[in-house]
């Protein structure tokens, strides 16, 4: 290697500060590819630093999410900013542009390196380092604004005299049959909003403006890039996906209405009300069929089995044990009632030094969703140290696309819920049965069909007005539940007029900007992935299959993780099913509903109105 690194990270700076704004080639920028030795160097510079700078900012990130505090916020904006002014300099820009533009020469391992880092550097570019830094520290602002959120149900003047977590916010819309009571919970999840509305709007100029320098329509249009779709592509893939699968959703949402007003003692109404339902975002139905009810198979369960099991379930697999530090570094369980810290309450999981120190940030408790959880994280993680090989370099340490990444964990829960599994680790007794066809049904409300119109519709097409039609700040809300009643058929309890941002409230929608869809699309792919397993691997019934113990299953899965983003997702996904990604698996996963559920209705249209 000719340039040292510390000479390196000196170039990458000072070009950063005092060269004039350009987005060609320039004398201090290496010959466009002629010379392969000058991509390498310049890869193996660029990966080292991207492994240490970003250590030093995930950290900072890990600090301020874990422990809300100034001091935290402060730290975490200068290693982003940090982080940002290398991955956005000038001479990052300029030398990956050059490369680029002669392709031929280069290897597609290379291609696909210069390419990410040409993306990295589209979020920060270092031609308008006022700009990002000012969306470094609205961010930073922001998510402590969110992070460090108390709930409150009774307000003593400025003073909270009854904070609730979300936790009990859950649990209360999940069990609750006081309506008084359900109303209260809903509106109190949406407190976050009115504070959070003017930061959006802010920061989403901003991020406009950060992506408009590298030639985005909008931040949107950059996430999306990722997938090597346009905005129109990805959209329609969108619409398509809530078309497929809305006769099914109506089947549901009606089985869910009529259900729930014979539980509250109400008439069916047209329309879902949001408050009756046992999620904040109206994102999944869960807890209506008694006859799957998982939680009393937790009571008795400490919060660390939960995960310890979710951790056996991937080593049964033949994947290692997690690393000691990921059981020392993460923070796993829910904040006592007393506590003075202050953490995000949404599950994520985290890699750090782009190498073995993962951890996982959650609020568990003893329940089926966190048993869920625990395995969607763990996918996440397992992800991570599969990638982290020398065949795999630090820039393309990532998933194949974003949505294998959420995919994973995902799959793994669908095979969490396998009534063969549940009973071999003795959550189930021996000759404990659940009926299959309301397995299936809580399923679908629960973590599979109910959250397609609120993930490819409602969050997707938010987002997208948000950014690229520039939605106006005294539209937001309106936006928000004219698309809820589209595509969830779901209504407010009560006015939500332009005070609120109930969207806001969506942790992704403040800190994952523009990239709900990985959800939709990894929906889609988690069911052609167990479709495979199931049938070609385990030649078991989809619906009554276990993984548990299967070392082929595991190498299977292993195979994919460990390329990280070496290869292109289409052509994987191809490789590993045999076909394009599609709704098809997943429609045919939960068709033994259709008959059912025409049944349960009576035959009656199941459209809302
Ligand atoms: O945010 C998550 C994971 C963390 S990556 C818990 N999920 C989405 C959500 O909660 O809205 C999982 C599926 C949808
Ligand atoms: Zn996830």
């Amino acid at each position: 290697m000719h340039l040292r690194l510390p000479l390196a990270l000196t170039a990458i700076f000072l070009y950063g500060c005092s060269q004039p704004a350009t987005t060609t080639s320039s004398a201090a920028v290496p010959a466009a590819g002629t010379n392969r030795a000058d991509v390498r160097e310049f890869l193996e510079m660029y990966n080292t630093l991207e492994r240490r700078i970003g250590a030093v900012s995930n950290e900072a990130d890990w600090n301020a999410i874990t422990d809300v505090t100034e001091e935290h916020t402060g730290a975490r904006t200068g290693a982003n900013r940090a982080h940002a002014a290398f991955q956005g300099s000038r001479y990052i820009i300029d030398t990956s542009k050059n490369f680029l533009n002669a392709k031929q020469t280069l290897s597609d391992l290379e291609f696909r390196q210069l390419d990410s880092i040409l993306l990295n550097a589209a979020e920060s570019p270092g031609t308008i380092p006022d700009i990002v830094n000012q969306r470094i520290d609205a961010q930073s602002r922001m998510e402590s604004i969110m992070n460090g959120f108390t709930f409150c149900l009774e307000k003593r003047g400025s003073q909270c005299a009854k904070p609730v977590t979300a936790n009990d916010i859950d649990e209360a819309l999940l069990k609750s049959r006081n309506m008084m009571e359900r109303k209260t919970m809903w509106e109190t999840s949406k407190q976050a909003g009115p504070e959070l509305k003017k930061e959006l709007a802010a920061i989403r100029d901003l991020r406009n403006r950060v992506a408009a320098e590298l030639g985005y329509t909008s931040y949107f249009h950059l996430q999306v890039a990722d997938y090597g779709m346009t905005v129109a592509e990805l959209m329609q893939m969108m619409d398509k996906t809530a078309s497929d699968l809305r006769p099914l959703y109506e089947q549901l949402h009606l089985y869910a209405r009529t259900k729930l007003a014979a539980r509250y003692g109400q008439k069916t109404p047209q329309t879902m009300p949001a408050h009756w339902v046992g999620n904040r975002w109206a994102q999944a139905f869960p807890g209506l069929v008694e006859a799957a009810d998982l939680d009393p198979l937790f009571r008795d369960k400490k919060p660390q089995w939960i995960v310890q099991q979710a951790e056996r379930f991937y080593t049964s697999l033949g994947m290692p044990s997690l690393p000691k530090t990921f059981w020392e570094k993460s923070d796993l369980y829910q904040l006592a009632k007393d506590s003075k810290r202050k953490k995000n309450t949404h599950a994520s999981a985290w890699h750090i030094d782009m190498d073995k120190d993962v951890r996982s940030l959650m609020s568990v408790i003893p329940n089926y969703q966190w048993f869920e959880t625990s395995h969607h994280e763990l996918g996440h993680v397992y992800y991570f140290l599969a990638y982290s090989n020398p065949k795999v370099p630090t820039v393309l340490r990532r998933g194949a696309n974003r949505a294998f990444h959420e995919a994973v964990g995902d799959l793994i829960s669908i095979a969490s819920r396998q009534q063969p599994y549940l009973r071999g680790i003795g959550l189930m007794k021996a000759d404990q049965k659940f009926d299959t066809t309301q397995m299936l049904l809580a399923e679908a409300l629960d973590n599979a069909v109910v959250f397609m119109p609120f993930s490819a519709g409602t969050m997707t097409h938010f987002e997208h007005d948000l950014y690229e039609k520039k939605l106006p700040i005294d539209q937001f809300n309106k936006r928000w539940w004219s698309l809820v009643a589209k595509y969830q058929g779901v209504e407010p309890p009560s006015a939500r007029g332009e005070e609120f941002c109930d969207a806001c409230t969506k942790t992704h929608i403040i800190d994952d900007a523009a990239q709900y869809y990985d959800y939709a699309l990894a929906f889609l792919i988690k069911y052609q992935l167990h479709d495979y397993i199931s049938r070609k691997i385990l030649k078991q019934d989809p619906h009554d299959c276990n993984y548990y113990g299967n070392k082929e299953v595991g190498k299977w899965l292993w195979d994919i993780l460990s390329l990280g983003a070496t290869t292109d997702w289409r052509q994987l996904i191809r490789d590993k099913t045999g076909e394009e990604l599609s709704s098809r698996a997943m429609l045919e996963y939960f068709k033994p509903l259709t008959d059912y559920l025409q049944k349960e209705n009576g035959g009656q249209p199941a459209a809302w109105q």
